[in-house]
């Protein structure tokens, strides 16, 4: 089972890599506006994982460049439980007027970045 997804994880991987859409082109102060806004987030994710390939395609076509975080590793796993409550990816770190939301599921990120940046 434990190969199986780790094949299929591949493949969706590469499948991805294959058929990405273009990235929205910005004009200079546009992309810059978008850089500026999108600081404050970050992504916690699996490299494999078919929910977070769904949305780093979403940050790929919105041209929206944010830090990633890769939750398999002990470290970041961990502080992703202790932060933002589960272990479970993608998780969408959104820090606004110093607060912190954990936003949880891809179709909700999803939504969240088509409203701020498309
Ligand atoms: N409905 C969720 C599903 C996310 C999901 O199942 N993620 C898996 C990785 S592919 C996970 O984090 N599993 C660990 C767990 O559930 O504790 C979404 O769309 O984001």
């Amino acid at each position: 089972m434990k190969y199986i997804r780790k094949i299929l994880g591949a493949l969706v991987v590469f499948f991805d890599a294959l058929t990405r859409p273009k990235p929205i082109e910005r004009s200079v102060d546009a992309q810059s506006d978008v850089d500026g806004r999108s600081k404050n987030l970050s992504l916690y994710q699996f490299h494999a994982c078919p929910f977070c390939v769904k949305v780093r395609r979403t940050l790929h076509k919105l041209n929206v460049n944010i830090e990633l975080h890769d939750a398999k590793t002990d470290k970041i796993g961990n502080e992703l439980l202790k932060e933002g409550g589960k272990r479970k990816v993608p998780c969408l770190r959104i820090e606004k007027d110093g607060k912190v939301q954990w936003m949880y599921n891809s179709k909700d990120i999803i939504v969240y970045l088509q409203n701020s940046f498309a």
